[in-house]
């Protein structure tokens, strides 16, 4: 009899217990409120917070409310009534414009503008909106470039751009913010704009239908040919399928369409580890890397959003095994090897949004499992006094002295929307922009 329990313990797999939704649920709105917490005590007013130093920092040495302003849709999401009140109340009084920095147009876009959107449509503050409407018109010289394509800095005051050297997510990662901002204010001069900076980039994709990781957007030419998934083009794609959704825009639908079928005949390659969209030279689709990493996570997402279930499962299983391997995923790897190549986490989003499209659209509690994995590790690696910190070696895990304000807007909005009622958003009638901030269709 012993002999045989013994048998059964090996032959049998510990099957994992199920997921408790709703407990999980509570337990990462219990982690946002820590966050937030160690924010508002260490850092209020400023941009991020540094959670071992307990300090702040502001992006351009003057605040922009950049973790206010990405966390305020989360809480109205979470249902932190106070906090969300609290918050949007100081936004209205506090932020401003005005002010003499030369900012990054597409952070600026993806945080500021789209928190400010999406805000608006969830509480009709009207303030929320005059705001938005007053940083769309100081980005709008961004665009005056000889291609239409927008440089990577403005000055919020003067309106002078500059840096031509540029890629497709900063340029092609906008139309989902401008566009809205056009919805909403009648003006169709946002949305007019960024639809000719992403025609101008699709126009140059090469003869096999895939863009590179520089352009400079004054000449049109391509400055580095690598082509992949990654960062510096992600929200590219995932732009052109969004925008084709959010504002039922054929001319995306088909921008899409093509750029997909030219990543499925370039891209994939099937490694013994896995499923992984790879790095090709935009020329030649000659393979000139096996690198993937924690932002190209975010794929999964997209191709499940456009309907390619089969692709999106594979590859966000082979996402899973690269977070697991160091039991939190690091910025880089090498696909073939597993090495890693860049062991930076910056506390990153983007497989856990995978993995909230795919419960969303299979309902398999598997992504349940993997969404508690992400959660429990981060608690266990990321999780400080005061705050969370990002790790500056997935090895180590030694903690680095930052909160990004995306944490707040996409790492803990995805885990909670994943473990939430399926109802907490409707996911049907809106389209997350690339930071999560919710816009309705
Ligand atoms: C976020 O600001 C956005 O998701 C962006 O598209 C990529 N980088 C961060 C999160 O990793």
């Amino acid at each position: 009899m012993k002999k045989l329990l013994l048998l059964l313990l090996v032959a049998v797999p510990v099957a994992a217990q199920p997921v408790d939704r709703a407990a999980m649920a509570a337990r990462v709105r219990a982690e946002f409120l820590h966050a937030w917490h160690g924010y508002e005590r260490y850092a209020w007013g400023h941009d991020e917070l540094r959670p071992l130093s307990k300090s702040w920092v502001d992006w351009y040495g003057q605040p922009l409310l950049m973790t206010p302003v990405d966390a305020l849709d989360t809480m109205l999401i979470m249902g932190l009534d106070d906090e969300a009140a609290k918050t949007k109340n100081f936004i209205v009084e506090k932020l401003s414009f005005d002010r003499n920095i030369s900012v990054k147009n597409f952070e600026i876009t993806i945080r500021l503008l789209g928190g400010l959107l999406s805000s608006y449509e969830m509480t009709g503050d009207a303030r929320l909106l005059h705001l938005a409407d007053d940083l769309g018109r100081r980005l709008l010289p961004v665009f005056e470039s000889p291609t239409g394509m927008p440089y990577v800095c403005i000055n919020l005051k003067t309106g002078e751009a500059d840096d031509e050297l540029s890629n497709p997510a900063e340029v092609g990662t906008l139309i989902l913010e401008f566009g809205t901002l056009s919805r909403l204010t009648h003006d169709p001069v946002y949305f007019d704009k960024a639809k000719r900076a992403l025609d101008a980039l699709y126009a140059r994709r090469s003869k096999i239908g895939l863009v590179g990781e520089e352009i400079d957007v004054e000449s049109g030419v391509w400055i580095d040919p690598a082509s992949h998934v990654g960062g510096a083009i992600d929200s590219y794609y995932e732009y052109l399928l969004k925008c084709s959704q959010l504002f039922a825009d054929r001319d995306c639908a088909s921008m899409w369409g093509e750029s997909l079928r030219a990543l499925n005949d370039c891209l994939i390659d099937d490694a013994a580890s896995g499923l992984w969209y790879g790095e090709v030279d935009m020329r030649t689709g000659e393979r000139t890397a096996a690198e993937f990493g924690a932002l190209n996570a975010f794929f999964p997402a997209v191709l499940a959003l456009g309907g390619d279930l089969r692709h999106a499962e594979q590859l966000e299983n082979s996402c899973y095994g690269m977070w697991n391997d160091q039991a939190i995923e690091p910025e880089l790897i090498d696909y073939r090897s597993m090495e890693v190549l860049d062991a930076h986490y910056p506390l990153r989003p983007e497989i856990i949004e995978s993995a909230y499209y795919l419960y969303h659209y299979t309902k398999d509690p598997r992504y349940l499992e993997m969404g508690r994995t992400f959660f429990e590790d981060l608690v266990r690696y990321c999780r400080t006094d005061d705050g969370y910190a990002v790790l500056q070696d997935v090895i180590t895990k030694k903690q680095g002295d930052l909160m990004p304000s995306y944490f707040l807007a996409e790492t803990l909005k995805y885990l909670y929307l994943l473990f939430a009622p399926d109802d907490t958003v409707d996911f049907d009638w809106v389209i997350f922009n690339t930071e999560a901030h919710p816009l309705r269709r």
